[in-house]
């Protein structure tokens, strides 16, 4: 089990997604996404490495309501399978895909990586890893290897969407890894964060507490 207080030279802490638009106010609110910023910094400040992944979407992303005239949180099939419909969000350089500001004052100048990820218009990508096609790669599993990095600690928005997918994926790649609950939230729509719990510790992510 990871001392979070002093982690390893080959543990990286993966900053999902602490945007604007996944906090309150924003055009994907996460509740609670805005209170896990100054854990996440004062974590951040004991790493040596720090990988950031930023939601990076162009405007007709298939994953947007808006592209097919439809309901938000409804779902379609997509191509490469199901795939849950979001109000706009993270629209590529608008403001609700920066930073939010106590990361961007922060760990955003320090992270060595900056993941930029769902900017392919047809096809979504929640992990870090891979897009949601689960077979084109971000090239983070490359170059968390080429660093000689194995223990991946992940933080960030959302519990049950992007961590999730990035905390699996993550294992099936070969590295061990852990999400800090309380330095992530949930967007929980019919009881996705129960799942995600769920599905995170029957593949051998250690879910532990900062606090
Ligand atoms: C996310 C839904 C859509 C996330 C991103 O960061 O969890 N969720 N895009
Ligand atoms: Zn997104």
């Amino acid at each position: 089990m990871i001392n979070l207080n002093s982690p390893a030279s080959t543990d990286v802490l993966v900053v999902i997604d602490p945007q604007i638009d996944f906090c309150p106010g924003g055009a994907l609110a996460v509740p609670g996404g805005d209170e896990i910023m100054p854990l996440v910094n004062r974590l951040a400040e004991r790493f040596a490495h720090v990988v950031l992944t930023q939601d990076w979407h162009p405007h007709n992303q298939i994953s947007f309501a808006s592209t097919h005239g439809a309901q938000p949180f409804s779902t379609i099939q997509a191509p490469y399978g199901e795939q849950v419909l979001w109000p706009d969000h993270c629209v590529q350089g608008s403001p609700g895909a920066d930073f939010h500001p106590l990361i961007k004052s922060g760990l955003a100048d320090r992270a060595e990586v900056i993941i930029r990820k769902g900017y392919n218009a047809a096809v979504d990508s929640y992990s870090a890893f891979f897009e949601n096609d689960k077979t084109t790669a971000t090239g983070l599993a490359g170059y968390l290897r080429e660093r000689g990095l194995t223990r991946c600690v992940f933080v960030g928005l959302a519990l049950d969407f992007c961590v999730r997918y990035s905390a699996e994926d993550a294992v099936s790649e070969g590295f061990e890894a852990m999400v800090v609950t309380d330095a992530t939230r949930a967007i929980n729509m019919n009881g996705s964060r129960d799942a995600a719990v769920k599905a995170l510790r029957a593949c051998g992510v250690d879910l532990v507490r900062a606090a």
